[in-house]
């Protein structure tokens, strides 16, 4: 037993992944023996409906001046932020005075930039150095520090209220979602809205996409949830945007209760949440049994291809790969190294699995038989790409929504 995260309710984990290391610990060999792991539980609140890890280890030791995931390598997400960061200015900015917009988590500043080339007030919010000094690099204003209420304080007195409050993928990896959410109720005008995306628990439920959980991941929100917890902060839910990237998305945005219309999206879609079972119990069972079917026949298919001895190259050294390699139990001989485009990543070996992370160029020179793709949130993009390794005999293994052979 432990207690909510979000509504303190006493809650059962029903599910353990085993041991996991840090999803983005990229290593070298001589990191192996002191390598972190936790325990990867998960629970669901039946109270709050709160979908969460039981132990997350401690934020410092996920973002840092060394963090992995550059948001900017993906040209598809490129496009994506452009779109998020017009949808803020064409319906929340148009006719406001010198709007400010601030965003959590800004990364390397792939949605921020928009603003900036737009001549808008804006302020990134970014943990990790590294990422931010490359946003820095290009003129976006950004400040290292991890938000929470106090921080929200002194930005208030130093820049003032803000008009938008925004994050893409960072909400769910806050585990003081309160703190947070208190914070950013403090931030914003009485008149500003604050929006968010992040993976989509229906969608996960729905696809077996059990690998968005990992430890940067506390959190996987439904409607129904981030409503009951940003309520809590006088948050009031106006809007919902379903998005397809990261594998199925949702972006949700709040307001100061009585403040803005409310969107008949937003009904439809906690009805359509109830309809899919997402309050109940059986549901999280259900999804841990299609979890063991899935570590069962991707296991298998490696094992088989292993014995054939048929060449397996990874495709994408996915923070989201290092649930599915740990879990399943997949080993260096099923998998001859994972190929990324990503420098910091490159020649270091994946975390607990310690699989070799080679340069792209590795694949393109020596295609394997078989590409496993653990970006298959960017398939679009990469099947675009690698129509030469389709044609010349390559095939593709994926394990969303199943485990297949394309
Ligand atoms: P990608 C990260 O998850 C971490 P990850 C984080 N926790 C989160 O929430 C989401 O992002 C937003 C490489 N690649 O986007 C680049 C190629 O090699 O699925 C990346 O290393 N070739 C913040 O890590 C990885 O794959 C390609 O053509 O699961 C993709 O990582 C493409 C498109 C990508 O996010
Ligand atoms: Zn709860």
């Amino acid at each position: 037993m432990f207690n909510c995260r979000v509504c303190n309710h006493q809650i059962e984990p029903f599910m353990d992944f085993g041991p996991m290391p840090i999803a983005n610990g990229f290593l070298k060999k001589e990191e192996f023996a002191e390598e972190y792991f936790f325990r990867m539980e998960v629970a669901f609140c039946d109270h709050c409906g709160a979908f969460q890890l039981v132990e997350q280890p401690d934020a410092q030791r996920m973002f840092h001046e060394n963090y992995a995931f550059f948001s900017s390598l993906s040209k598809h997400m490129q496009i994506h932020f452009k779109a998020y960061a017009d949808f803020v200015m064409e319906r929340f900015f148009a006719g406001r005075k010198d709007p400010f917009v601030v965003e959590l988590g800004s990364n390397d500043g792939i949605m921020l930039r928009n603003f900036k080339e737009a001549g808008y007030r804006h302020l990134g919010v970014e943990p990790s150095e590294n990422v931010a000094d490359v946003a820095r690099a290009q003129g976006i204003q950004t400040i290292s520090e991890f938000f929470n209420l106090e921080l929200a304080e002194r930005l208030v007195a130093e820049y003032g209220h803000a008009d938008a409050v925004i994050c893409a993928n960072v909400m769910c990896h806050i585990p003081d979602i309160n703190n947070v959410a208190a914070g950013m109720a403090k931030l914003l005008k009485p008149d500003g809205v604050l929006m968010f995306e992040d993976p989509y628990l229906g969608d996960m439920i729905a696809k077996t996409s059990y690998d968005q959980i990992y430890d940067e991941h506390v959190y996987i929100f439904s409607a129904t949830s981030v409503s009951w917890a940003f309520g809590q902060h006088g948050l009031e839910l106006i809007d919902v945007l379903p998005q397809v990237t990261h594998g199925g998305s949702m972006r949700y945005v709040f307001a100061p209760k009585g403040s803005h219309a409310i969107s008949p999206n937003v009904a439809a879609l906690l009805e359509k949440e109830r309809a899919q079972g997402l309050h109940k119990a059986e549901t999280y069972e259900q999804f841990r049994r299609n979890c063991e079917a899935s570590r069962t026949a991707l296991f298998g298919l490696l094992e088989r291809l292993h014995q054939e001895g048929k060449r397996v190259v990874g495709y994408g050294a996915t923070s989201k790969s290092t649930t599915v390699l740990n879990y399943c139990g997949i080993r260096p001989e099923h998998i001859e190294f994972i190929s990324d485009t990503t420098p910091i990543k490159q020649g270091k070996y994946s975390p607990g699995v310690h699989i070799p992370v080679r340069p792209y160029e590795e694949f393109k020179q020596n295609p394997p038989d078989y590409a496993l793709l653990f970006a298959w949130n960017h398939a679009v993009e990469i099947f675009e790409k690698e129509g030469a390794f389709t044609a010349d005999g390559g095939k593709w293994i994926t394990f969303v929504p199943e485990v297949r052979v394309l």
